[in-house]
């Protein structure tokens, strides 16, 4: 199994490079949408497109992959919120186990069932020890897995999972808010996490200003992922990649 785009994320990690990438969710964007997403990102170098969404309920994930490829050379990694999201046009899989909750079925069991489905896609997979921490209201992501987020104020907690879910072999940590989380992750539990383990970190959820994005990169998030805003905005693809990479110099 190949380790191509996860060696590229870490050697970044180990070289302090911060690197941007675009949550696109397949219920939220059209095609129109979807190429003028394309268009800016290669533009504004974003480093990766991450591909999902709690949940999903259009059938256009496929297609959606098949354009990004077809039209840059930006790593579309998928992100799924089930194992229905999986392509193997993509070319990475965050395979997550919810490690901040205490639903069997997300630690380990939908990854029982999916298994050779997963190994015969040929994808490259990520174990990513996925996180969820409270964003200030519940979001999709914490009703559909039935799970509890980490408290906001609570660093301890979220350090002792991060730090655990390392041990546990896992090759990456996602600290997520949830999509259009109120609050994004404060940025002192950022600091902390990333001082303690040696994996690269993920960071998401609610982040909608080039400035916290800075600020997140600053605390040591090594990828910021954004889906809302620049759905919302898809300019902001710029401002927020120029941001980020300036840290690089
Ligand atoms: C959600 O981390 C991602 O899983 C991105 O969140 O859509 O709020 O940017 P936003």
């Amino acid at each position: 199994m190949t380790h191509k785009l996860y060696d590229t994320i870490n050697t970044r990690k180990h070289n302090a490079k911060k690197a941007f990438a675009v949550l696109i969710d397949p219920d939220k964007l059209n095609d129109a949408l979807l190429m003028q997403t394309i268009q800016i990102a290669i533009k504004a170098n974003v480093d990766y497109f991450f591909v999902g969404g709690s949940l999903v309920v259009t059938d256009t994930l496929d297609a959606m992959v098949t354009t990004i490829k077809h039209h840059c050379n930006i790593p579309v990694i998928l992100f799924p919120g089930s194992p229905d999201q999986i392509t193997p046009k993509a070319d990475a899989l965050l395979y997550l186990s919810l490690i901040s909750g205490r639903n069997p079925e997300l630690l380990i069991g939908q990854h029982v069932i999916s298994a050779p489905f997963v190994k015969q896609s040929g994808l490259e997979i990520i174990p990513v020890g996925y996180m969820l921490i409270d964003g200030g209201s519940p979001t999709t992501v914490s009703y559909i897995s039935n799970t509890n987020p980490i408290p906001s104020n609570k660093k301890d907690i979220a350090l002792c999972t991060a730090m655990a879910g390392e041990m546990l072999g896992l090759k990456l940590i996602y600290m997520d808010a949830g999509s259009g989380a109120q609050r994004p992750i404060p940025a002192d539990m950022i600091e902390l996490v990333s001082k303690h383990i040696q994996i690269p970190l993920v960071v998401g959820g609610g982040i909608t200003t080039a400035a916290k994005a800075i600020e997140n990169c600053k605390a040591g998030a090594d990828i910021i992922v954004i889906g809302n805003a620049v759905e919302k905005d898809p300019t902001l693809i710029e401002e927020i990649a120029t941001a980020i990479h300036s840290l690089n110099k």
